[in-house]
């Protein structure tokens, strides 16, 4: 099949046609640019939810609970599991799989896994592109989940509208994980595992420390305790989704927040080209082994070296 027919099943809602077309763009080939093309300017309609935290944690289970509840509103939901596994190990692949599985049987949700393969942000390559073709297939609500690897996991909160991030009480004190920098970018914070020992000390902690933090400002992030593998608490991780929605709507910030990522979005993509456009210079490439002999040799300083590849940008074409 042409990609042209592909782009056709894919508008009738042809579920192969969307992970054929996945596939494509995960993989980079030659007619990403006419899926991209075609797919960017049908995006925007879906809701984004980000879900991380640590390893094993509970986001799975718990994205398998809030999807069930979250059909009853929505006919569409698209999830996107990003998995620390390379693609030749699927042990933790399939261990998502399963606990997604009664998900797998029921209308109108989707499931992607991608493997993250040793990426720093905890995100798959290419997770951006993916949830934009779930989007655009039509689906209301997507769901990322990915790892949280420590500072890093900021990334999620830029590719989507709420960002909830989950603990368990083995995570730690408090302390620890106000300074792990997660708590500065969760909407919404879960205290999974509740059944466990220490979760409710987890959770006070927490509760005052995002208290602290969040004084001035408009949207106080709630502390919610859950057990995913008991279906606890989901009615409630739901209703605060719902309610930090409302609080983008209503303050207008939905459309700001979105505009703020395309501009990231268009920075990064921007200075990375010009850098390719720049290093793929032939006259840069001689000036520059040029200026690392002087540099080296002592006869300028590396200022003076910088001064000099400076003056050589203006050449490129
Ligand atoms: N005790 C307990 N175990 C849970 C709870 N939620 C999930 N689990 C278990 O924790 C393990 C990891 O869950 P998973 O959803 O794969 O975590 P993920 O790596 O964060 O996606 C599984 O064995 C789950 O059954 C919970 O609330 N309490
Ligand atoms: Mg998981």
């Amino acid at each position: 099949m042409t990609i042209k027919e592909y782009l056709k099943k894919f508008e009738e809602g042809d579920e192969r046609a969307l992970s054929k077309i996945i596939t494509i763009i995960e993989n980079g080939y030659e007619e990403s640019k006419e899926i991209l093309e075609y797919i960017g300017k049908r995006t925007g309609k879906a809701y984004r939810i980000g879900i991380t935290g640590p390893q094993g944690s509970g986001k799975s289970t718990l994205i398998a609970k809030l999807a069930k509840r979250l059909l009853s509103k929505f006919k569409e939901i698209g999830i996107i599991a990003c998995d620390p596994s390379s693609p030749f190990s699927f042990g933790a692949l399939l261990g998502d799989r399963i606990r997604m599985n009664e998900l797998f049987l029921e209308k109108g949700i989707f499931i992607r896994s991608m493997a993250t393969r040793g990426s720093l942000n905890g995100l798959a390559y290419k997770t951006k592109e993916v949830a934009d073709i779930l989007d655009a297939f039509g689906k209301e609500i997507i769901i990322i989940e990915t790892i949280g690897v420590g500072q890093v996991e900021v990334e999620i909160s830029n590719l989507v509208d709420t960002t909830i991030v989950v603990f368990v009480p083995e995570s730690g004190d408090g302390i620890q994980v106000l300074k792990a920098g997660l708590t500065e970018i969760g909407d919404i914070f879960v205290v999974n595992k509740s059944d466990r020992i220490g979760a409710d000390i987890l959770f006070y902690e927490l509760k005052n420390l995002i208290e602290m933090s969040y004084q001035n400002s408009k949207w106080k992030p709630p502390v919610i305790l859950t057990q995913a593998v008991n279906n606890y608490g989901i009615e409630e991780l739901e209703k605060e989704i719902i309610n930090h929605y409302n609080y983008l709507i209503e303050n207008n910030l939905l459309e700001e927040k979105r505009k703020k990522a395309v501009i990231r979005e268009l920075v990064n993509n921007f200075e990375n080209e010009i850098l390719k456009i720049l290093w793929q210079s032939e006259r840069v490439k001689k000036l520059f082994e040029k200026v690392v002999e002087e540099v080296w040799e002592k006869k300028i300083t590396i200022e003076e070296g910088v001064k000099k590849l400076i003056k050589e940008v203006k050449y490129v074409k």
